[in-house]
C-alpha cells in the first residue's frame, strides 16, 4: 500500500530522528532527505487513511494559493482555520488584548476594514505564485505561464513555479514550506489500437523544504494531488505521478503519540477522485467540483499545531 511510505517516514522520524529545538520552542524529531511517489493515473486520490484527513479544508486551502490570495478572510468565509493562529499571535501582541480565536475569526469574517488591517498574511504562496513581483514592479503569473507551456511546448524542463522569493521573506508570516513545484509530461504523441489520441500524462514533484509529519504532510500531499488534477485537467493530460520530496522532515514532540497511534493502523484503500466538471480556467474551480469515493479512513486525531 503506498501509505506505507509516509509510515516508513514516520517510523524512521520516531525512531532514529534527530532531538532538537525548533523555532517554534515546541522541539522536534527530524530527519532530512525524504521521497515519496503516488500513482494517480487510474484516478487515486492520495488521502491517508490511518487518520482521518480533512480533504476538502486541504483543497480549499489549495484553492485559496490559486486565487493569489492572502488574506485570511476568504478562507475564514470557507470555514477554513488553519492559518489564524499567525495573525492572531500578531494581534495580541500588537495590542495586549487576550481575544478569544472565535471573536477574532468573528471579527475578520464581519469587519472588513479590520480584515485588511490584521487578516493579511504578507506575501505568502497565492502572491508569489501568480504575481511575483520583479525589479521593474511587473507581476509574473507563474501559474498562467506553466499551463500555457504545458500546452505549447510540453517537453519544457522550465515548468516549475516556486514561492520562496527571497525578497520578501521577512514580510511572509510563514516562510513557504512547499516551494518547488515542477511539471512532466510524458506519453505524448501516442494512439491507441483504433488509431484515437491517447492523452499525455502529467505528473508533478513537490519539494517541500520542512514538513510537520503529524499535521503538515497529510494535508500536502493531498492538496498537491489536487492541484495535480486540476492541471491536468486543464491542459487535456491524465494525472500521472505526484513527487514528494522533503527536506527536514520532522515529527513535534507533541505528536509523539499520534505517530505512534497511526503506525500501529492498517492503512485502507486510498478513495478516488473525480472532477464533476471542467471549468473555462484554473482560476474557476471551486469545492463542490470534487468529488471524492471510497474514503474510509480510521478516526481523526487531534493534535496541536507548532506556531
Ligand atoms: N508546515 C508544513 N506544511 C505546510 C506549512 C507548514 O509541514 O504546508 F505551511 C510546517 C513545517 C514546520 C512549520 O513544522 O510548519 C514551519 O516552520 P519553519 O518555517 O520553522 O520550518
Amino acid at each position: 500500500h503506498p501509505e506505507y511510505q509516509y509510515l516508513d517516514i514516520v517510523e524512521n522520524v520516531l525512531t532514529k530522528g534527530d532531538k532538537r529545538i525548533d523555532r517554534t520552542g515546541v522541539g522536534t524529531l527530524a530527519a532530512f532527505g525524504a521521497m515519496m511517489r503516488f500513482d494517480m493515473s487510474d484516478g487515486t486520490f492520495p488521502v491517508y487513511t490511518t487518520k482521518r484527513v480533512f480533504w476538502k479544508t486541504a483543497v480549499k486551502e489549495m484553492l485559496w494559493f490559486i486565487s493569489g490570495q492572502t488574506n485570511i478572510r476568504s478562507l475564514l468565509q470557507e470555514n477554513v482555520r488553519i492559518w489564524t493562529d499567525w495573525p492572531l499571535e500578531k494581534y495580541r501582541k500588537a495590542t495586549g488584548q487576550q481575544i478569544s480565536q472565535e471573536d477574532f475569526e468573528a471579527r475578520i469574517v464581519n469587519d472588513e476594514q479590520f480584515a485588511l488591517e490584521w487578516g493579511d498574511l504578507g506575501p505568502v504562496y497565492g502572491k508569489q505564485w501568480r504575481r511575483w513581483v520583479g525589479p521593474d514592479g511587473r507581476e509574473y503569473d507563474q501559474i498562467a505561464t506553466v499551463i500555457e507551456t504545458l500546452r505549447t511546448n510540453p517537453t519544457s524542463r522550465r515548468m516549475l513555479f516556486h514561492a520562496w522569493n527571497v525578497a520578501d521573506l521577512d514580510r511572509m508570516a510563514l516562510n513557504p514550506c512547499h516551494n518547488f513545484y515542477q511539471f512532466f509530461v510524458s506519453g505524448m504523441g501516442l494512439e491507441t489500437d483504433q488509431g484515437e489520441p491517447l492523452r499525455p500524462k502529467l505528473s508533478l514533484m513537490v519539494g517541500t523544504r520542512s514538513n510537520d509529519l503529524g499535521l503538515g504532510n497529510p494535508f500536502n500531499v493531498c492538496q498537491q494531488a489536487a492541484l495535480l488534477a486540476m492541471v491536468a485537467q486543464q491542459v487535456d493530460m491524465v494525472p500521472n505521478e505526484l513527487i514528494w520530496v522533503g527536506g527536514d522532515v520532522h515529527l513535534y514532540l507533541n505528536h509523539l503519540e499520534l505517530a505512534e497511534t497511526i503506525l500501529k493502523r492498517e492503512p485502507r484503500p486510498f478513495p478516488k477522485l473525480r472532477l464533476t466538471r471542467r471549468p473555462e480556467s484554473i482560476d474557476g474551480y471551486k469545492i463542490e467540483d470534487f468529488e471524492v469515493t471510497g474514503y474510509d479512513p480510521h478516526p481523526a486525531i487531534a493534535a496541536p499545531v507548532a506556531v
